[in-house]
């Protein structure tokens, strides 16, 4: 803590990871931007400034279990809570155990969990929320780069001729990377914003050209743009040539279909799409940002890498003519990345199927040799079937709640209130998941706990605590240490979480990451530099770059059907266990709903306000209606609202490749509610 009282930390929310300071005073805790931070400014958006005011609400004070998902909850001690724990995991054997993480965890946290489950109990049945988020950025920029780690700088905005925007809606999702979009237009009035969504989004809104495409079919467009810049001479063969490889063969699927009907397909008219390729085959800087339009998808690696692919080709990995820059969710997705929190990782982008990559973490650990298993855990979704099946016992769920956010909310339910399953969560508030536990862990939230984080673009910054943690909870870290000291395991006896990062931060130790060298207290440091790969050497084994061939798809829709896309609102946090106790968030977003286009809603004979109901063969949902801009046939509903569960509705279907679900494209049907049920 400063001595006027101000204390350096970042925000819990979006993977912006802007920088704060926070004053507390007897009026109460104020949080403002920190100026001094090289990455965000000193900017920030409203959501830290009003959830500073609801920090204590609806906290759990104090263990809670019940051996049986059909008593009630009893509160024990902290005692008792690690050695229940403990009796569990000693009783099952280690393949019946499974532990669901968050991007919003802190390194130091995230690296803990890794090094307990990994490293001591020898499973890899590990996995995070960024399984719902980046896994498909994560696998597209490995096969592509050679590494996870995205490539680009937000100074990249600042001097941009183009901002391409694709499946982002920054307005709401990423508000500060938003606003200094704005700030280079008004600076320089001839840049030009352009978004790519089926949705008219605020970002559309305020962008220079919108194309609406159709759901799905992104892999027609980024094939048809390639092959069309092929055509016209403007790809940057001297680049390909020196720097990448595979380029032939993803020109031969690119040319497959002729430029005119594939951007039919896509929706599109030729003269927005023509501006496109226009723009890719001149010396402009293009500044390609995308999210979870293009990551949660059946073919979301495909979609990273048909948009990467475009930058590839015309020679735009530098800061001249621009890059591809994959924005990241969560406050610290990429920290989690970074410690291998994945069910295929390990610290410093390591991978457990690389036997170098384990030796060198057992060594670090003080484990014997093959204490790592060498089998990629199964992923989240996978172990949902698990349970059901009874194969997995033990679920700890820390900071997520996938009752709300994982596919098939009847599916995760039955699976959670599985009666053989032992389900543990470690939450701050009684989260939906949490109400279905066998034993609660109350943990701290922010601004009660020390650590570090990694932002969209690499840069890593200190968190600090500014209040204390709230009798009966614990942080996350102790949490962790305690189980694993309770266990037997001797690499646990940390007090502080700078321990910690010492220890990983060593792992780092000329990795992509490289972080080996930063003193702590200080912490405040991009890793690879402003930007990855501008020596034109990449990860890869060839230190080339990778084009992969991209086979195009679009959409079918069958007759009275809908494309169903879900997405974020503006004010709320996901599942809003924390932000739905402000008031000033709440605002305009109290309930959840339902956007159509006016035309199609008339046609069914609905009018704004109305209740609809969704359904498909998962089940239904009521929700109100809202007119807005959308391609034909689509409808966006926002998810996290617990009153209209609208994962109810989206079936697990996964990428083959990063198996992240697509939760952007349920099929449903629409109709009037016969009852009004609101
Ligand atoms: N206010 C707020 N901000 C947040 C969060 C929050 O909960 N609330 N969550 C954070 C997290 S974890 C994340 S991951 C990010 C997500 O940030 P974003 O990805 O920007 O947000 P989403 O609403 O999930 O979806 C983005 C857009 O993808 C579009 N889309 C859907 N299907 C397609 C398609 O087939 N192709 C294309 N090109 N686009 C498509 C949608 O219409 C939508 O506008 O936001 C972060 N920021
Ligand atoms: N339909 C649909 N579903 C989606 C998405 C979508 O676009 N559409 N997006 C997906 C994406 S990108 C994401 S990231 C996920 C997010 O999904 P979740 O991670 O499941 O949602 P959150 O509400 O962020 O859950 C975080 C939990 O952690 C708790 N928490 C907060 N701080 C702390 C802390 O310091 N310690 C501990 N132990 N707990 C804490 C909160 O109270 C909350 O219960 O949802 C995914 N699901
Ligand atoms: S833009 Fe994101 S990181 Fe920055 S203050 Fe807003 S929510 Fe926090
Ligand atoms: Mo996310």
């Amino acid at each position: 803590m400063k001595a006027n009282n101000s204390t350096d930390t970042g925000c819990p929310f979006c993977g912006t990871g802007c920088a704060l300071s926070v004053e507390c005073s007897d009026k109460g805790v104020r949080v403002k931007g920190d100026k001094s931070n090289p990455s965000t400014l000193g900017d920030l958006c409203f959501k830290p400034i009003q959830m500073a005011k609801a920090l204590d609400a609806n906290r759990l004070a104090t263990p809670l279990y019940r051996s049986r998902k059909t008593d009630p909850f009893r509160e024990i001690s902290w005692e008792e809570a690690i050695c229940v724990l403990v009796d569990q995991i000693k009783s099952l054997p280690t393949e019946a155990l499974y532990f669901y993480l968050s991007g919003q965890l802190l390194t130091e946290e995230s690296y803990l969990f890794t090094k307990l489950t990994k490293g001591y109990l020898g499973t890899n049945n590990v996995d995070a929320n960024s399984r719902l988020c980046m896994a498909s950025a994560v696998v597209a920029h490995k096969m592509a780069f050679g590494s996870d780690g995205a490539v680009g700088n937000y100074a990249d905005i600042d001097d941009a001729d183009v901002i391409l925007i694709s499946g982002s809606n920054p307005a709401w999702a990423h508000p500060i990377l938003h606003r200094r979009i704005l700030a280079r237009k008004k600076s320089h009035p001839d840049t030009q914003i352009i978004v790519i969504d089926p949705i008219r989004t605020e970002t559309a809104e305020k962008a220079d050209l919108w194309l609406g495409l159709r759901s799905g079919s992104d892999t027609m467009l980024y094939n048809a743009l390639l092959g069309e810049l092929y055509r016209r001479g403007t790809c940057d063969l001297d680049f390909i040539d020196r720097c990448s490889e595979g380029f032939e063969l993803t020109l031969t699927e690119a040319l497959k279909l002729s430029f005119s009907d594939a951007i039919a397909l896509c929706g599109l008219s030729l003269k927005d799409a023509s501006t496109l390729v226009e723009l890719f085959g001149s010396d402009k800087k293009i500044l390609g940002l995308w999210c979870q339009g293009l990551n949660q998808a059946v073919d979301g690696v495909m979609r990273n890498l048909g948009f990467i692919n475009l930058f590839l080709a015309t020679g735009r990995i530098n800061a001249k003519k621009g890059l591809p820059f994959s924005l990241t969710g969560q406050p610290n997705a990429m920290g989690g990345r970074e410690v291998g929190y994945l069910s295929n990782g390990l610290p410093g982008y390591r991978d457990v199927r690389n036997p170098q990559d384990r030796e060198v973490c057992e060594h670090h650990w003080n484990l014997s040799s093959n204490t790592i298993s060498s089998e990629v855990g199964i992923t989240i979704t996978d172990a949902v079937e698990e349970i059901l099946r009874n194969e997995i016992r033990l679920l700890w769920v820390a900071c997520t709640n996938p009752l709300l956010t994982l596919p098939d909310v009847e599916k995760t339910t039955r699976a959670l209130n599985h009666p053989d399953l032992f389900l543990v969560v470690q939450d701050c508030v009684l989260s939906e998941t949490a109400a279905l536990a066998n034993l609660i862990l109350p943990s701290a939230a922010w601004g009660e706990k020390e650590g570090s984080m990694t932002n969209s673009e690499r840069f890593i910054k200190r968190v600090r605590a500014f209040k204390p943690i709230p009798e009966g909870a614990k942080s996350d870290m102790s949490i962790v240490c305690d189980v694993a000291k309770a266990l037997g395991f001797s690499g646990f006896d940390f007090t502080e979480p700078s321990e910690v990062y010492h220890e990983y931060q060593m792992l780092t130790k000329s990795r992509l990451c490289d972080q080996s060298t930063q003193e702590y207290e200080s912490l405040s440091y991009q890793w690879g530099g402003e930007r990855l790969y501008t020596d034109e050497v990449f990860a890869t084994t060839s230190h080339k770059a990778q084009f992969h061939p991209i086979v195009s798809s679009s959409l079918h829709l069958n007759k009275d059907e809908f494309v169903l896309i879900t997405g974020r609102t503006k004010q709320q946090w996901h599942t809003m266990t924390r932000t739905g106790h402000v008031p000033e968030l709440l605002k305009n977003e109290e309930e959840p709903y339902l956007l159509i286009n006016e035309s199609e809603a008339n046609e069914r004979g609905m009018r704004e306000g109305d209740i609809a109901v969704l359904s498909n063969e998962l089940g239904s949902i009521h929700l109100p209606i809202r007119f807005g801009t959308l391609a034909v046939g689509h409808l966006f509903a926002p998810f996290g609202y617990p009153q209209a569960p609208i994962n109810t509705l989206v079936p697990t279907q996964n990428d083959p490749l990063s198996f992240q679900s697509a939760l952007k494209s349920a099929r449903v049907q629409i109709a009037p509610a016969k009852e009004v049920r609101w």
